[in-house]
């Protein structure tokens, strides 16, 4: 009898190891391990934009560095003038002014050339500003309602499919999983890249800013109102965001974090999420821990 008992735990032990064995092995691959390949986040000392994630920011880039070129040449020229005219001009280098008020030569040329420069850069900022303003035929659109101080994701096209993401506090931040302090989340927005995705960005309290640095994304949240935008990415990573407008006491905890993943990856994600739900109730299970899970779990 003595000697059973170790023979029946050794037995249970083996039971528990096979069971665990088994479970490693069908164990699914996780979606969202082509998002960690590439991060797109900010660096110390960063004094430009972020690496464009989507064509949208490069617009953006390209439009800031064009725009800056012809300021910096506008700056240059006026300062070279101005230092020329206090050098020949000054009372003392020629003390008997002359009395001409009117040139019409050089009159037509400060108006024409301004103009001019008016004109190239307008016209590639309308085209921006239209770009950006497009809509229209997205893959799927996400409602995005910044709260204080979390985000809730709600994918329109997944019933039932609403979670929040909340900051990783600092103490927590594991960086042997990759988590950036101040940034990392614990339910990221998870989406496909190569597809035209729309946001449509409200609050469920006060003023927040739905700002997506790399993504060439920045839409406030406004209670009531629904403001919309959209992103392409163009490369499967981790791209991140923050709440950019002064929210309250956490308004620096609210980050944004994005797992861009192939189209396939994504759909199998959503199937994982989609199944952890039963509609219009408390999920029994759910990759998302019940307790943070977002208004749509609760009854309206
Ligand atoms: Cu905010």
């Amino acid at each position: 009898m003595k000697r059973r008992i170790p023979q029946a735990l050794g037995a249970a032990i083996l039971l528990v190891l096979s069971g665990h064995l088994a479970l490693a092995q069908t164990a699914a691959p996780d979606p969202l391990a082509a998002a960690s390949t590439y991060v797109n986040a900010p660096v110390n000392w960063q004094m430009w934009f972020p690496k464009a994630g989507s064509p949208m920011q490069a617009q953006i880039d390209w439009l800031m560095q064009y725009v800056l070129w012809i300021m910096t040449g506008v700056v240059l020229f006026v300062a070279v003038l101005m230092v020329y005219v206090f050098m020949k001009f000054n009372a003392k280098a020629n003390p008997v002014p002359s009395h001409v008020t009117h040139n019409t030569l050089i009159e037509v040329i400060w108006i024409v050339i301004p103009t001019i420069l008016l004109a190239i850069i307008i016209i590639p900022s309308i085209n921006l500003i239209y770009y950006e303003g497009d809509t229209s035929n997205p893959y799927m659109t996400v409602t995005v309602t910044g709260h204080q101080w979390y985000w809730e994701y709600n994918y329109q096209a997944v019933p039932g499919l609403d979670y929040t993401s909340y900051m990783v506090p600092d103490a927590q931040i594991d960086k042997s999983k990759g988590e950036i302090r101040r940034l990392s989340v614990d339910h990221p927005l998870v989406l496909p890249v190569g597809e035209k995705i729309k946001f449509d960005i409200t609050s469920g309290d006060v003023l927040h800013g739905f700002y997506l640095p790399s993504l060439g994304v920045q839409k406030y949240a406004i209670p009531g109102t629904i403001q919309t935008s959209w992103t392409t990415i163009t490369q499967p990573g981790t791209y991140y965001g923050q709440c950019n407008q002064i929210c309250g006491l956490n308004h620096d905890a609210m980050p944004i974090e994005i797992k861009a993943v192939p189209l396939a990856d994504y759909l199998a994600w959503v199937k994982v999420a989609q199944q952890n739900y039963t509609e219009n109730a408390v999920p029994v299970s759910s990759p998302l821990p019940v307790h943070e899970l977002a208004d749509a779990a609760s009854p309206k």
